[in-house]
């Protein structure tokens, strides 16, 4: 039977799933298994029509060390000199990337400790990160002779502007998740024992809210930085046009003048 490196449950009662990475033993490093098994995963949320937030952990100490350097998919090998590890990223990294991007509820990322390379570009592709006060975020990929990837490289002059970006991936120093909080690569920290706790209230707050909408900000925002305030304006114009027909629309404005809680439902 395969083992199960990705754990995913959403109690019945609730709107949040919540995803586990499960190689506690290997700081939840990831091997080819385990990327097909978190994407299918993330894929499922998004299929899942009582689902409206993931968020997303890990098991143990740490959060992810990034590609398990055992793996022999990646391993050098003086036998196999032409083993191309770019094959990985084409067929493992790249579609959990942009499932992780395309999913269709919003993503929570609690940071439980260390992130490390793959492990970190995957963290700060979901939508809020919150890390552990206890946590290091480090690129590290410096360190054995790679670029970032998994989004890294795309990602971080995004997020932290290029000094900042060329500083965290040239050196290649490990982080702390206070520094990460203030200089914007994530959201925010939380002490150790609130950091699971806080993701979750945060992801019922998101749960509770328009889905759809929410989803349409994330593109929206993603693709702002691609291109003008023409185009914005324009790609603002069309989704509203849509938002403006939708169920969450009409139930928004009539709770507010109801004055109660809105019910959304759309995704
Ligand atoms: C590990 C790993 C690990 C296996 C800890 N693998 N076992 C994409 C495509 C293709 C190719 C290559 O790369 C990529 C993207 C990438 O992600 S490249 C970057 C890969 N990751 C790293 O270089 C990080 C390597 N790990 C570390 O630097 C440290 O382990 C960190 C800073 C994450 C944590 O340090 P510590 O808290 O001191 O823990 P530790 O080093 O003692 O690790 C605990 C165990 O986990 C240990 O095993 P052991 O049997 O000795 O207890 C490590 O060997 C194992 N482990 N990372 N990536």
């Amino acid at each position: 039977m395969t083992e199960r490196f990705i754990l995913l449950d959403r109690a019945p009662d609730t709107a949040v799933a919540v995803l586990r990475l499960n190689r506690p033993a290997q700081l939840n490093a990831l091997t080819a298994d385990m990327l097909v098994q978190w994407r299918e995963a993330v894929e499922a949320v998004s299929a899942d029509a009582n689902a409206r937030a993931l968020v997303i952990t890990g098991e143990g100490r740490g959060f992810c060390a990034g590609q398990d350097l055992a793996d022999p998919l990646v391993a050098p090998d003086p036998e196999q000199p032409s083993k191309d590890i770019g094959h990985l990223l084409n067929h493992y990294y790249i579609p959990l990337v942009q499932a992780l991007r395309e999913c269709a509820v919003p993503t929570v990322c609690a940071v439980n400790g260390v992130a490390a390379g793959a492990g970190l570009s995957l963290a700060l592709a979901c939508d809020l990160v919150i890390a552990s006060e206890a946590a290091s975020l480090v690129l590290g990929f410096n360190k054995i002779g790679l670029i970032p990837d998994a989004g890294a490289s795309w990602l971080l002059p995004r997020l932290v502007g290029r000094a900042k970006a060329l500083e965290l991936a040239l050196l290649g120093d490990k982080l702390s998740a206070a520094e990460a909080a203030r200089t914007g690569l994530i959201a925010r920290t939380a002490p150790a024992d609130q950091v699971l706790p806080l993701a979750m209230a945060t992801a019922d707050r998101l749960a509770a809210m328009p889905t759809r909408a929410l989803v349409q900000t994330r593109q929206l925002i993603d693709n702002s930085l691609e291109s003008n305030l023409d185009i914005a304006l324009r790609a603002e114009s069309r989704l509203q046009s849509q938002l403006g027909f939708s169920f969450d629309y009409a139930e928004g404005v009539t709770a507010f003048q109801q004055k109660r809680a809105p019910q959304f439902r759309d995704r």
